[in-house]
């Protein structure tokens, strides 16, 4: 068997860190009159147990606390109660060096007949891949082939396999047929066992048990062989056409469902607004008692000050949630809510909650993801000065790593000097306008709205260095606005067209090491990483803005580089008025986007911004009608972020005092009146804000969030009788712990429960498989079985969709949180209603 390399291994194969919807809505569990949910034909009452498996209209296969269910475009995910336990299941081979099932082309997925099935051919090829899953008494059957294309030779191997996650397995027995062994704790080989007919995962765990039987046909890997932290267990599939049959038996043992749990915000909760706790229960389980009684503490003890109950608010995602309110209460103190499940720990209800909570942002996760500069801020957060021989234009019709493309390739040729400036993307190293640009830009009006003067490291340009606990005068905000600006300015050609970004070869994407390991440094020694040049109207707008941005905010501190960012944003917004629009898909940007019209809106307003010139306001004035009209709906923008078209109303709402009296007020008006109830329809939903959006949300969703709290104090700004920051308050506490799945803040560093684990290509370096995590970063949080519309997080080296920390969401949860923290009247002033019924 041919196995992949290590840098095609499954580590470096994982989607764009991009908020988007990718698949319609699954659909979830029923509800039917009576209020019982019910996920198959038959409804079933609480707790009722399902020890055969059945299959629901999504494909999800399940009994009792066991769930098998579709992930990721032809994959499988196996759930121990709605906990993700083997995370990745599905086809591989040998095609093309290495093809997993989501590379597939022509993917079909359906189900029938009680059978989940998938379809789709190698790409590129003549092969299909067939797939079709089934319960029968105790066990589920799966049937595989590949078949009808005569490519068997090059192909080479293929198989089911199941990545088995280290921290579970590790020092564990398994059983082999007549044989067993134990998960080896260190690296020994790659091979531990093969040809087994039957394989119980964890026979000394009845609850967790999962078994394998297949003919002669199954092996055990050791997958920290390819760089991934996990053990590996596969089934061969033949190559000549004939099926693989195999069968998968759930766990022998129910433990019933998860316990009912309580969410609340561990930050606490500010005295205005609203202050509520959510009860979690799964779908099998019914609820304890509804009471609940707010606690205050006293020198003495503890006093009740308000009781209730919980309100059941909604049965999806395979739970149920029921809302405990004490908006009533404000008085400032410290807190506890009893309930059926006992009494939570202490949280405050005070004013400074939010107090200091975005500087570890700016002290460690900016400068940590700092590109093209040594860093060092101790404690293995370091890196060396990075991939200073950046980059080489591809040539037409590259297929990129991370979802970069290009087309004809006419902007540039030959190495093109971007050594400086910029951030890391995530936790991989590449770089492009669509988020560099949005990271300035929020920096920036971070910068205006707050000023915060913390000086704590040194930016030393010429030697690609941050002097890190080496104050020097200069705020570090500035420093590191400063600091994108340089990287986004070397990303223009001269003639005013941007570039799209830079990003490793596919082959070397991904590979498990340091950046200033992925090249050389040399320019032109033939292992630059790649610029992808292609005209994308959208990212020369995007760029305009950001410069536009920057150039107001660096003009006391850097005078010079200010009026280059000045001149660079009215060069990119020439080109952008002198050549046709062309708007396509690259990193960041799907073909199925609409918006533009959104897009040169915030262009054209961050320009008047910053030079009050009509001319702006004439391109504004075509796009009238378009304001009067505002779409609400995916997939028009209807929230801030960095991919796709950007969203209008946060930038007109900073333009609209500045407009004189006439037609284009009059629609810039109802475009943010429209922006406005739509958000708070947005918050509307019980018991979390944005959960309308979160079947579609397969990455997590926390920047979204941040997100929401900008837009909300832009458009409260503008319209203060229609919408304010307090209206999102709900969204600040999900980032730290009022949401379902877990009681995790979502931010690292912050002293409350948190994720051990945060991924980034330099800890995964320095740390393994070991907890490492750098603070300040934003965790992307909960995320969504899109296909199934299981919520999960699962707290584990790679799992991208929920830990893989992005500097986009960094950049919004600094703005989000330096708005938090700003005085309470701040945030009250114009809404008086919230102030009625307090205590
Ligand atoms: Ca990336
Ligand atoms: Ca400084
Ligand atoms: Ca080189």
């Amino acid at each position: 068997m041919l196995l992949p390399s290590p840098t095609s291994a499954p580590v470096a194969t994982r989607p764009s860190p991009t908020l988007r919807p990718v698949l319609p809505a699954a659909s979830p569990p029923a509800i039917n009159d009576d209020g019982v949910i019910y996920a198959d034909s038959s409804p079933k009452v609480a707790r009722r147990r399902c020890a055969f498996p059945a299959i629901n209209d999504d494909g999800v296969i399940y009994a009792d606390s066991f769930m098998l269910a579709p992930f990721n475009q032809g994959g499988l995910t196996v759930l121990l109660n709605l906990q993700p336990f083997i995370y990745e299941a599905g086809m591989q081979c040998g095609w093309d060096g290495w093809t997993q099932y989501a590379a597939l082309e022509e993917q079909n997925r359906w189900v029938e007949d009680s059978a989940s099935h998938f379809t789709g051919r190698l790409p590129g090829g003549e092969t299909w891949y067939r797939q079709k899953i089934y319960a029968q008494g105790r066990n589920i059957h799966l049937e595989l082939s590949l078949e009808g294309g005569g490519e068997a030779d090059e192909i080479g191997w293929a198989e089911f396999a199941f990545y088995l996650p280290l921290p579970t397995f590790r020092n564990q027995r398994y059983l082999s047929d007549q044989s067993e062994g134990t998960y080896p704790a260190e690296y020994g080989a790659r091979l531990l066992a093969e040809h087994l007919s039957e394989l119980q995962l964890l026979p000394d765990h009845p609850t967790r048990n999962l078994t394998l039987r297949a003919d002669h046909a199954i092996s055990l890997w050791d997958a920290r062989e390819w760089g991934s932290q996990m053990y590996m267990v596969t089934v061969s599939l033949p190559l000549d056409g004939s099926p693989l049959h195999f069968t998968l038996t759930p766990p022998p043992a129910d433990p019933g469902p998860n316990p009912a749990a309580l969410r609340y915000s561990r930050v606490g909760y500010l005295p205005q607004g609203t202050k509520q706790a959510v009860l979690e229960i799964d779908w099998r389980d019914s609820y304890p008692s509804l009471a609940a009684a707010l606690e205050r503490k006293t020198t003495g003890g503890a006093e009740t000050v308000f009781t209730g109950e919980f309100s059941p608010a909604l049965q999806d995602f395979w739970k149920q949630f029921a809302v405990f309110d004490f908006s009533a209460v404000s008085k400032s103190g410290e807190y506890r809510i009893v309930w059926a499940g006992g009494a939570t720990d202490w949280f405050p209800i005070a004013p400074d909650i939010f107090i200091n909570r975005w500087q570890n942002t700016l002290d460690f996760f900016l400068p940590f993801e700092m590109s093209h500069a040594a860093v060092d801020l101790g404690g293995g957060l370091a890196h060396g000065a990075s991939t200073l021989d950046d980059a080489v234009a591809v040539p037409p019709d590259t297929i990129g790593a991370d979802g970069y493309i290009s087309y004809e390739a006419d902007g540039a040729a030959g190495y093109v000097p971007l050594d400086v400036g910029g951030w890391f993307d995530a936790g991989d190293y590449d770089l492009n306008v669509s988020a560099q640009a949005f990271v300035v830009h929020q920096l920036a009006l971070a910068w205006e709205e707050f000023q915060p003067p913390r000086d704590l490291h040194s930016l030393d340009v010429p030697n690609r260095r941050l002097n890190a606990n080496q104050p020097n005068g200069v705020p570090d905000l500035l420093e590191q606005i400063e600091w994108g600006t340089r990287w986004l300015l070397s990303m223009q050609a001269a003639d005013g067209r941007v570039f799209v970004g830079v990003v490793e070869s596919p082959e070397t994407y991904g590979a498990t090491a340091l950046p200033e390991e992925m090249t050389d440094g040399v320019p032109s020694s033939g292992d630059e990483r790649w610029l992808f040049h292609d005209y994308h109207s959208d990212v020369n707008l995007k760029f305009v803005i950001a410069m536009s941005a920057a150039s107001r905010v660096l003009s006391q501190t850097h005078p010079q580089l200010a009026q280059q960012a000045r001149q660079a944003a009215l060069r990119a917004w020439e080109y952008f008025q002198t050549h046709p629009e062309v708007y396509r898909e690259t990193i960041y940007f799907s073909d199925w986007e609409e918006g533009r019209e959104q897009m040169i809106s915030a262009a054209a307003a961050e320009l008047y911004l910053t030079q009050p010139d009509p001319a702006y306001l004439q391109t504004l004035g075509q796009f009238r009608l378009y304001f009067e009209n505002l779409p609400t709906e995916w997939p028009a923008p209807t929230l801030s972020g960095h991919s796709g078209f950007w969203y209008a109303p946060p930038f007109l709402a900073r333009l609209y005092p500045l407009l004189p009296e006439g037609s284009l007020k009059t629609s810039v008006r109802a475009a943010l009146e429209t922006a406005a109830d739509a958000l708070q329809e947005l918050t509307a939903p019980a018991p979390f804000p944005l959960m309308r959006d979160w079947h579609d949300t397969e990455w997590g969703v926390s920047g979204a969030y941040a997100n929401a709290l900008n837009d909300a104090y832009w458009l409260g700004k503008a319209l203060p009788e229609r919408i304010h920051v307090a209206d999102l308050l709900p969204a600040a506490y999900w980032l730290y712990g009022l949401h379902p799945v877990n009681d995790f803040t979502f931010v690292f560093g912050s002293g409350l429960p948190e994720p051990l684990y945060h991924y980034h290509a330099i800890l995964h370096v320095r740390f393994g498989a070991a907890p490492a995590s750098v603070p300040g970063a934003l965790a992307p949080g909960i995320a969504t079985f899109t296909e199934s519309g299981v919520l999960y997080y699962l707290d584990q080296p790679e799992i991208y969709r929920n830990n893989e920390a992005c500097i986009y969401d960094a950049a919004s949860f600094l703005f989000a949180m330096l708005m938090l923290e700003q005085p309470a009247t701040h945030h009250t002033i114009y809404l008086p209603a919230i102030w009625s019924g307090a205590s």
